[in-house]
């Protein structure tokens, strides 16, 4: 067997292990639940093998889905106490939540149209038509909850109302503003009194990973805080932003629903449906906030505060992420192109780090501040190979499979040595090798 076959087979066995039946979970241990963006990056690997095994993996994160078309980021599986529990959301206070399942009260990136399309690139015609409409009425109704809930001055930009939501929990760019302003009292009491090592007591996430490649204690806390805020408002927008701490139009996100307002328009016309004239015209304003994300100085896209519409200029991967939303000019796709080759900011043995070597975060083993993520990697490949940059990504692509050859189907990465860190057996590391694999042949 060649160094790709044991790849493949090993791949297939971490998603058949993290197999729930109806849903995959990300890892034993660490993540028992189902993820949003997890699952629809899982759905994409999954589909070369088992296309309806890929169909369900998305339709089971439609029983999540709120009364508003929200569409919750984790969907829990009954009795696993883990960091993340029922009992600390409690998704029941919201009249919106469904009525069988537990679920988060926030959301995360919007990937459910990519898989819904990707999943229908593997279907005959008929088939895939018909696997359109089956989705169209859940889909349509989370485009429509995001613009409507989540861009409530009709600015074209969403908002999100704590990191989680982005799925990037410990980009610098969050951990800078929670700490600016955003941190209760008491936190920022144990963190003077260098006190907070007591927090590692009620920790679970760190019985399965090492403390240092997780979140600091002090940005666990700022993240729970900021969860608990959103409970007391029963995770009402409104009530939110009436007091809202943490609102920001994350750049990664717009960057992903932008690509997704794309699928949708496609999936529109396959199947004869008219799109809401309000959600169209949305969707075109998006394409042009979007540059107003461009800061000329620095010459690259920042996310934004939603309140004072500052550019929260903290540089993170998520820079490049415009490749992938495919609506920016040639010019400026150049010139990401060349921040990801210049090896002072994202040029590591073993891209893309995702926060630039070059910053005062950049930390190669922890979490989001610097380790690379190969859903990241598949989304800036996928962005890469629409620009024509038909080259840098197939280099991606082959550093990508060499890391997860050489270290196996671990969360994240080092990007200096590819060696693998956080939980072992992660589904979307899986999954999108296997894509990847698909696409080399
Ligand atoms: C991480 O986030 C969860 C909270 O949602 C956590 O820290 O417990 C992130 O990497 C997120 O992007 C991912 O979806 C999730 C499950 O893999 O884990």
């Amino acid at each position: 067997m060649g160094v790709n076959d044991d790849l493949l087979a090993s791949a297939k066995k971490v998603l058949d292990t993290n197999d729930k039946g109806n849903y995959t979970i990300p890892a034993h241990g660490l993540y028992p639940h189902q993820w949003l963006w997890d699952s629809c990056f899982i759905a994409i690997g999954q589909r070369h093998f088992d296309v309806e095994r890929a169909k369900i993996e998305i339709l089971s994160l439609l029983r999540g889905q709120w009364k508003n078309g929200m569409l919750p980021h984790i969907i829990f599986t009954p009795g696993k106490k883990a960091a993340m529990h029922e009992g600390h959301w409690q998704s029941w206070l919201s009249p919106l939540s469904p009525d069988d399942v537990s679920t988060s009260g926030i959301t995360q990136p919007p990937m459910l149209a990519e898989a819904v399309v990707r999943i229908g690139e593997t279907l005959p015609l008929t088939e895939r038509r018909s696997w359109y409409g089956q989705v169209w009425p859940n889909l349509l109704a989370y485009h429509e909850w995001m613009y409507r809930e989540r861009d409530p001055h009709g600015e074209g930009l969403a908002l999100q109302i704590h990191p989680w939501e982005t799925g990037m929990d410990n980009t610098p760019g969050w951990m800078e503003l929670l700490g600016e302003h955003l941190l209760p009292w008491w936190i920022r009491l144990l963190a003077r009194l260098h006190i907070d090592g007591i927090i590692s007591w009620f920790r679970s996430d760190t019985r399965y990973v090492p403390a240092q490649e997780r979140l600091s204690n002090i940005e666990a806390l700022a993240l729970y805080d900021t969860q608990l805020r959103l409970r007391r408002k029963a995770y009402d927008t409104d009530k939110i932003l009436d007091h809202s701490l943490f609102a920001v139009e994350d750049l990664a996100f717009n960057c992903i629903l932008i690509r997704a307002n794309t699928h949708l328009r496609q999936i529109a016309l396959s199947i004869r449906k008219d799109l809401p004239e309000d959600l169209y015209k949305r969707m075109e304003l998006a394409e042009k906030t979007l540059e107003e994300l461009w800061d000329p100085y620095t010459e690259q896209y920042y996310s934004r505060d939603f309140i004072t519409h500052r550019l929260l200029k903290q540089p993170s991967v998520a820079t490049l992420l415009p490749l992938y939303a495919g609506t920016i000019s040639e010019e400026r796709a150049k010139l990401l192109v060349k921040m990801l080759e210049n090896e002072h900011i994202f040029g590591t043995a073993y891209p893309i780090p995702s926060a630039p070597r070059n910053s005062t975060w950049f930390n190669p083993i922890c979490y989001w501040q610097g380790p690379s993520w190969v859903n990241i990697n598949w989304l800036v490949i996928d962005g890469l190979k629409r620009y024509g940059f038909d080259e840098h990504a197939a280099a991606l692509r082959d550093s990508t499979l060499e890391m997860i050859s050489k270290s196996d189907c671990y969360e994240y990465f080092n990007p200096m040595t590819g060696n693998g860190l956080g939980t072992k057996n992660f589904s979307w590391t899986a999954a999108l090798a296997i894509d990847l694999l698909a696409k080399e042949k």
